[in-house]
């Protein structure tokens, strides 16, 4: 069967001006919609930057594009909840499980002495696993991932199987996270929110899934964090192609009850 078309829909908001212009981000989110969905869509996001706990924009962005490649469809990470007592407990157990990923103790500690730098970013910065320097040439943005998303009707089988969460939230971040350690240069993530009032954040891999912990930061704070430790991509080209992934690569994120029995 062929694929329906789909249409890329992308918001950016942001305070006392643009982020070009230094505004402060407040908001940003991206759908894969339908040409009929395109208009909840909008609205979806619009709503989304209007409401927001980091305050109020008033600059906004929404534009929306047909996608002509192939969608990838993928299956989503295991999810696993650790209740955390404190921020301090929380913070350790994001260490154990980037260990457990393979990542030197050393490029965690820059990696997290660094990261208030990048914490009022509206995208990723990618760190080399091997020097831990950072990686990624896309000064104070990140890099954004986008163009994937999860069919609402699908995620809600998935949540309802598994006892999961139903918020658009955790369904945005499984989805990014499951899209970003597909690519076998990503050795890890590691991600908090810049919402204050949001406290749960979570280390994700192939081998980890996707590891929610619930205090990774105090209530009230705006610093978020969004980490890819990468391996492996040794030239500019590669380090090219992984953002093009990151960044166009159309991805579907599809759970099959049947298919996970093996
Ligand atoms: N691509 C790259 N970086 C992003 C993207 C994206 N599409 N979206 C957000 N970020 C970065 C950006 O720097 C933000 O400041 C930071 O991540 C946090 O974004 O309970 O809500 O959307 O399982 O505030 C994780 C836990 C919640 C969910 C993460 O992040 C759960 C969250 P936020
Ligand atoms: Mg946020």
């Amino acid at each position: 069967m062929q694929d329906k078309k789909f249409y890329s829909v992308r918001m950016r908001a942001a305070q006392k001006g643009p982020h070009e212009r230094g505004g402060k981000h407040i908001s940003g989110g991206e759908i894969l919609s339908t040409y009929s969905d395109l208009k909840d869509a909008v609205n979806v996001l619009l709503e989304k930057g209007l409401g927001h706990s980091r305050g109020k924009p008033d600059f906004m962005q929404i534009q929306f594009e047909a996608i002509h490649e192939p969608i990838t469809r993928i299956k989503p990470l295991q999810v696993k909840t650790n209740e955390m007592n404190s921020v301090e407990e929380g913070k350790e157990l994001s260490w154990k499980f980037l260990e457990k990923a393979g990542i030197q103790r050393q490029v965690i500690e820059k990696a997290y002495a660094e990261m208030t730098k990048y914490s009022a970013f509206r995208g990723a910065i990618l760190v080399d696993v091997q020097s831990g320097e950072r990686m990624d040439q896309s000064n104070d943005k990140g890099i954004r991932v986008s163009r994937m998303d999860w069919l609402n009707t699908n995620f809600k089988k998935w949540a309802d199987h598994y006892n999961e969460p139903k918020n658009s939230r955790v369904k945005e971040a499984l989805v990014l996270a499951t899209k970003v350690c597909e690519h076998p240069a990503t050795v890890a993530e590691l991600c908090w929110s810049d919402d204050p009032e949001y406290i749960t954040g979570y280390v994700a891999s192939s081998s980890l899934g996707y590891q929610r912990i619930t205090k990774l930061k105090e209530y009230g704070d705006e610093r978020g964090c969004r980490i890819f430790f990468v391996d492996g991509l040794k030239s500019a080209k590669d380090l090219n192609t992984y953002i093009r992934y990151l960044e166009k690569q159309p991805v579907i994120i599809q759970w099959e009850k049947e298919l996970d029995k093996f």
